[in-house]
C-alpha cells in the first residue's frame, strides 16, 4: 500500500494507483478533459494538474502515480489559477455558443468552465472551421474540437480503424480525418464510439428529429415508429428515471403523445430475424456449406460496414437476413399496409435506435413487386428521442405503460437480449435447438455465450454446444478491434467456429454510439444486465413462440426462408 495526503486527508491506496484515481477513491474530484482510463492517458489537456508539496511545478494527476509520503493539494490557489488559465486558453480556440450545441448541459468543458467561474475569455478567439458534409450521419465541428485526442485513440485502440489523426504541428496542430481523406473515404464504420467518448460537442450524429416532426405534422403520412431493444436500457438515464421506471411501454406512450400514429417494439422483428436467420443457419450448417468458415450475424450495420471494407473476402459468409430494423420497416410497408388497406408510400417508418450506423443502414431499398422506397424512412438515436421528448414538453414522470400496436405487438425475452453482446447468438441457439429437436431447451441453456466483460478473453466469448450428435461451435465478439483479431485468427486457421456473432460497439448495442453519454464512464455492461433481467422476467423467452410472428407467417410469409420472406426480409450484401 501507498500512504499519502490529499487535501489534508490521510489516505492509503494500492501501488500503481494514479493521483487522480487515489483522489477519486476518496471522494475528491479532480476535473479532467482528455483522460480516458487505459485509452487516453496522455495528459494533453493539463486540466487535472495538482500541487505536490515541495515541488515548484504543478504535476498532472492522471498519469503520475501516488507515492508514499506525497502531500497533494488538488484545489490550492496556485492550482486554481493555473487550471483557470488553461481552460481560458482552450476556450479561446473553442466555439463557445453553448445554446446551439448538441452537448449543452452534458459537456465537460462547459462544466469545468462554470466550476472555475470563468465569466469571460481574456484571450483573442481563433476558431478553425474545416469543411464537413452535413448530410453524413456523423458530424464533426472542428471549431468545437479541443484536441484531447480521445476520438483518435478510441478509434485506433478499441475499434482498430484509425479514422482520426492529428494533423499539422505546433500551434496549428489539429485533429482531422486521417491520411488527408474525406470522411466518406475513411472506411468509418459509423459505430459512433468517437461521439460517446468526445468530452464536448465536436462530434455528434446528424440530427433527424426535424424530419420526423415534419412527418408527424403531415396529414397524408401515417407515421409508424419502432423502438430498438437497447433503447429501453438507457433512455431514462437522461431523464432522471430509474431503471425500473424507464420501461419500453413509457417510450411508446411518449411517441403517441408526440403524435405518431403507431408505435412498436423492435423485439417483434428481432424474433422474426431469429426465425429467418436460425432457419438459414440450420440450412447452411447441415448442408456442409459452413465446413471451413462460420456464418456471421448480419444485424449490426457497423460490423457490415467494417467487413465490407476490411475483409471483403468474408462477406459471403454473412447471414443474408436483414437486421430487425430493416425487417420491421419492410413488414410495416407490406403486411401492415395491407392490414390498414393503404398504399406503402403513405406509411412513414421511423426507428429509434441506440446507433449511428443505423442512419446509413436505412438507405437499403425495399422492393415489393416493384420499387417501394426504403424499408425505413428516418432513424433517430436514443439521444434524439430524449431531445424530442423534451421538445414536446412531456414530463417523463407522467408517462404510462402502454402496449405496442397490433398486429405486431408481442416481443419475447429472446428479442430483448439482442441489445446486449451475445444476445443474438443466445436467441438464435434457443430457436435452432427447437428447429432441430422439435422441443424447447431450458431457456438459459445457452447462457455461456454471455460476455464476462469487455476485456476478458480479448472480448471473445466462445462456447460449444452439443445437440444430439451435432456440435455447434460458437463465438461472440464485440468491439471492432477485438473483431479484427478474431477474424485474423479464424483466417489463420487457429480457431474454428460454425456461427459467430459480431457487434461493432463494445458490449453490443447497449453501448451504442447513439446512447446517452456519461463522460468517460462505461455503462454497457450495466445496461446489458438490465436486458438479461428483462429476459428472465419475460413470459415468452423463445422467438419461435412469438404469437404475432407466428400469425404473420400464417397470413403472409408462409414459412421462414420462403420466396416472399427472401424478397422482403433478406438482402444481397454487395461490396
Ligand atoms: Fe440493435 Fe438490433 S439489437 S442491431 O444493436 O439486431 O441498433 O438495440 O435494434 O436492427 O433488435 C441496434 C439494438 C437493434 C436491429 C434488434
Ligand atoms: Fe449500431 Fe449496435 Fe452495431 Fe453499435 S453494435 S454499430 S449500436 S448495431
Amino acid at each position: 500500500m501507498v500512504n499519502l495526503t490529499i487535501d489534508g486527508k490521510q489516505i492509503s491506496v494500492q501501488e500503481n494507483t494514479t493521483i487522480m484515481e487515489a483522489a477519486a477513491q476518496n471522494g475528491i474530484h479532480i476535473p479532467k478533459l482528455c483522460y480516458l482510463k487505459d485509452i487516453n492517458e496522455i495528459a494533453a489537456c493539463r486540466v487535472c494538474v495538482v500541487e505536490l508539496e515541495g515541488k515548484e511545478k504543478l504535476i498532472t494527476s492522471c498519469n503520475n502515480p501516488a507515492e508514499d509520503g506525497m502531500v497533494i493539494y488538488t484545489n490550492s490557489p496556485k492550482v486554481r489559477k493555473h487550471r483557470k488559465t488553461t481552460v481560458e486558453l482552450i476556450l479561446s480556440q473553442h466555439d463557445c455558443r453553448c445554446v446551439t450545441c448538441a452537448r449543452s448541459g452534458n459537456c465537460s468543458l462547459q462544466k469545468t468552465a462554470n466550476d472555475l467561474n470563468i465569466l469571460q475569455i481574456p484571450y483573442k478567439q481563433t476558431l478553425e472551421h474545416q469543411k464537413w458534409n452535413q448530410s453524413f450521419p456523423l458530424i464533426r465541428d472542428s471549431a468545437k474540437c479541443i484536441k484531447c485526442m480521445r476520438c483518435v485513440q478510441i478509434c485506433e485502440k478499441v475499434q482498430g480503424l484509425g479514422v482520426w489523426d492529428v494533423e499539422g504541428t505546433g500551434s496549428r496542430t489539429t485533429v482531422n480525418v486521417s491520411r488527408l481523406r474525406s470522411i466518406e473515404e475513411a472506411d468509418c464504420a459509423l459505430c459512433g464510439q468517437c461521439i460517446t467518448h468526445c468530452p464536448v460537442g465536436a462530434l455528434r450524429e446528424r440530427d433527424d428529429t426535424e424530419t420526423v416532426w415534419d412527418a408527424i405534422a403531415d396529414p397524408d403520412k401515417i407515421v409508424a415508429v419502432q423502438v430498438a431493444p437497447a433503447v429501453r436500457a438507457a433512455w431514462g438515464e437522461q431523464l432522471g428515471l430509474t431503471r425500473g421506471e424507464a420501461t419500453i411501454g413509457k417510450i411508446l406512450d411518449s411517441l403517441k403523445k408526440m403524435g405518431v400514429d403507431y408505435a412498436f417494439d423492435t423485439t417483434f422483428s428481432a424474433d422474426l430475424t431469429i426465425m429467418e436467420e436460425g432457419t438459414e443457419f440450420i440450412k447452411r450448417f447441415t448442408s456442409g456449406e459452413l465446413k471451413d468458415l462460420p456464418m456471421f450475424t448480419s444485424c449490426c450495420p457497423g460490423w457490415i460496414r467494417f467487413i465490407k471494407t476490411q475483409y471483403p473476402g468474408l462477406v459471403k459468409y454473412l447471414s443474408t437476413a436483414k437486421s430487425p430494423q430493416q425487417m420491421f420497416g419492410s413488414v410495416m410497408k407490406t403486411y401492415f399496409a395491407e392490414q390498414l388497406k393503404v398504399a406503402p408510400e403513405r406509411i412513414y417508418t421511423v426507428s429509434v435506435m441506440p446507433c449511428v450506423a443505423k442512419k446509413a443502414e436505412r438507405e437499403m431499398e425495399l422492393f415489393y413487386e416493384e420499387y417501394a422506397g426504403h424499408d425505413v424512412d428516418a432513424v433517430i438515436t436514443t439521444r434524439e428521442l430524449v431531445k424530442m421528448i423534451r421538445s414536446a414538453h412531456i414530463n417523463p414522470k407522467t408517462l404510462e405503460d402502454i402496449p405496442g400496436d397490433r398486429p405486431m405487438q408481442e416481443g419475447t425475452g429472446a428479442g430483448v437480449i439482442f441489445g446486449a453482446t451475445g444476445g443474438v447468438m443466445e436467441a438464435a441457439l434457443r430457436s435452432a435447438y427447437f428447429l432441430l429437436k422439435g422441443k424447447n431447451p431450458p431457456a438459459d441453456a445457452f447462457s455461456k455465450v454471455r460476455s464476462q466483460g469487455f476485456n476478458q478473453n480479448n472480448g471473445v466469448q466462445e462456447a460449444d454446444f452439443q445437440i444430439d450428435d451435432i456440435t455447434v461451435r460458437t463465438a461472440v465478439v464485440s468491439g471492432l478491434g477485438n473483431t479484427r483479431s478474431l477474424l485474423d485468427r479464424i483466417l489463420r486457421g487457429e480457431v474454428q467456429y460454425d456461427f459467430v456473432e459480431v457487434m461493432a460497439c463494445p458490449g453490443g448495442c447497449v453501448g451504442g454510439g447513439g446512447q446517452p453519454i456519461h463522460d468517460g464512464e462505461e455503462r454497457a455492461f450495466e445496461r446489458g444486465k438490465n436486458l438479461y433481467d428483462l429476459d428472465q422476467q419475460a413470459e415468452l423467452r423463445f422467438s419461435h413462440e412469438n404469437p404475432d410472428v407466428r400469425t404473420m407467417y400464417e397470413r403472409f410469409f408462409g414459412n421462414p426462408n420462403s420466396h416472399k420472406a427472401h424478397m422482403l426480409l433478406h438482402t444481397i450484401h454487395e461490396l
